[in-house]
């Protein structure tokens, strides 16, 4: 007779078939080991990664949300182009705390648009569906949950305004720079000539000060790491001794590359679901790429991908630029 009552061979079988589960025993079969940091994401990431951009030495958040308040007439003007009506679509909405300051003057300029936040999480999506009309009335708003390349196929077929994409927070530099210019030129096959791109990408500077956003004092990034294993722990019946993990943080200034590596202090195996993971004392799992630019390197990025780069908002220290990409 069938049941509703799920066995604990049936719970097994769920979380081999899960996606996180192949991509850690992949990444953790492989030398050197790796894990993907788009899984650092569940309720306690997000929660820490909060705290990570209101700490004073993770400067991007800071920067951009200087960029937004203090430039957001100049922005919307760009994106409103001559007047006619476009979507504005959000690439891993999240809140939409960053958006909102731009939403909130395109609606009160009486901008033709509709908000097409999209998202991977389900309660991303639901959430901002419910509270961006409340927050923001007058809000046309069209959430779209899945993955971006898929959600921004959707949006086309759904119109055939003008699209402007917005993939903000530097998001873009958690890709190698080969990826990142694929990705550029994967998004330009999905628009069309006269769409925007608008997009936040984190400026080389002093390598103290961004190694010491990858590596702040109260120790945020070093838990939003060894975060990823406790997810382990809790849902791929992993056993990983966090305490066994330091977090490790390097920035090449030549190749403008952030990394993140968690290292085994100690010789130890480890059982994530049915297998079995052997670290040697000093190993270590990258975790992270946080890539910085140049200015001339992301216009560079855009031309290889068929737009052309038409401005960029700077904030006051020139860390951070929001750049406007026009497809050609
Ligand atoms: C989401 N992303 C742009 C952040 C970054 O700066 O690379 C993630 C992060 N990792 C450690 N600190 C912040």
């Amino acid at each position: 007779m069938a049941s509703n009552t799920l066995t604990p061979q049936d719970c097994d079988s769920q979380i081999m078939n899960s996606q996180f589960y192949k991509d850690v025993i992949a990444g953790l079969g492989s030398t050197p080991k790796h894990l993907d940091s788009k899984y650092f994401y569940d309720a306690a990431g997000d929660k820490l990664f909060q705290d990570l951009m209101s700490c004073d030495e993770y400067y991007p958040t800071n920067c951009e949300m200087e960029i937004f308040t203090s430039q957001t007439a100049e922005i919307c003007e760009a994106m409103m182009g001559n007047g006619d009506a476009f979507d504005l679509i959000e690439l891993g909405a999240g809140d939409a705390t960053k958006s909102s300051h731009l939403l909130r003057y395109l609606i009160d300029n009486k901008a033709d648009f509709s908000y097409m936040p999209i998202d991977i999480s389900d309660n991303v999506i639901s959430l901002l569906n419910i509270t961006l009309p409340v927050t923001l009335p007058g809000i046309n708003i069209t959430g779209l949950n899945g993955e971006y390349f898929d959600m921004l196929k959707k949006a086309a077929a759904m119109s055939n305004r003008r699209k402007v994409v917005m993939f903000l927070g530097s998001n873009i530099g958690n890709m190698p720079v080969a990826d990142a210019q694929e990705f550029a030129k994967e998004l330009r096959r999905h628009l069309s000539p006269g769409d925007m791109v608008f997009v936040g990408i984190d400026l080389k500077k002093s390598p103290k000060t961004v190694l010491a956003a990858y590596n702040d004092s109260e120790g945020i990034t070093k838990q939003f790491n060894l975060n990823l294993l406790h997810r382990i722990n809790r849902e791929l019946h992993g056993n990983f001794n966090i305490d066994n993990f330091d977090h490790y943080a390097v920035y090449d200034p030549e190749t403008g590359a952030c990394r993140s590596y968690l290292i085994s202090l100690t010789q130890q195996e480890v059982m994530v679901g049915d297998k079995l993971i052997h670290f040697e004392k000093d190993e270590y799992i990258f975790m992270e790429i946080s890539q910085k630019y140049t200015m001339a390197q992301t216009e560079e990025m855009a031309i290889q991908a068929g737009f052309k780069a038409t401005a960029h908002f700077t904030d006051s220290k020139n860390w951070f630029t929001d750049a406007v990409w026009l497809a050609v």
